[in-house]
């Protein structure tokens, strides 16, 4: 008896141990004045890199109706080829505008949600058991 909760002990050990953290990276092209996608769903803790990938100078500028929010991110003038990243850290939904053409209808949303937890299922012997992932 004591053998078999042991045995057991070690088992739901091994599953409790953490899996890594995976943090993913998206990317928004700048083309001509659109960003795209111009509406970017992201998980907590992703970090989105902006390219400009056009010949014209932009920013990245969190706000809305073209007018900047306080305290958002900023990028400052993007010249061509370069790039800004952000990381979001709360969820939420994250309007943002380039400064120069916001005019001209160049407004993107990034919409950050909290990451799914995994749910597995094992089964050792006649025991089934569900756990999840520790993230
Ligand atoms: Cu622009």
């Amino acid at each position: 008896m004591r053998l078999r909760e042991g045995l057991l002990l070690a088992v739901i050990a091994a599953v409790s141990i953490a899996a890594p953290v995976h943090a993913a990276t998206h990317t928004i092209n700048i083309s001509l004045v659109t960003f795209d996608p111009a509406v970017l769903t992201v998980n907590v803790g992703d970090t989105v890199i902006w390219r400009n990938n056009s010949f014209l100078q932009h920013t990245v500028t969190r706000g809305i109706n073209c007018q900047p929010a306080s305290g958002g991110f900023d990028s400052g003038i993007m010249d061509p080829d370069g790039q800004f990243s952000f990381t979001f850290a709360n969820t939420g939904s994250f309007d943002y505008f380039c400064l120069l053409h916001c005019i001209a209808g160049m407004r993107g949303t990034v919409v950050v949600e909290i990451a799914p937890v995994p749910i597995a299922a094992t089964t050792w012997g006649g025991i089934k058991a569900l756990y999840r992932t520790v993230r």
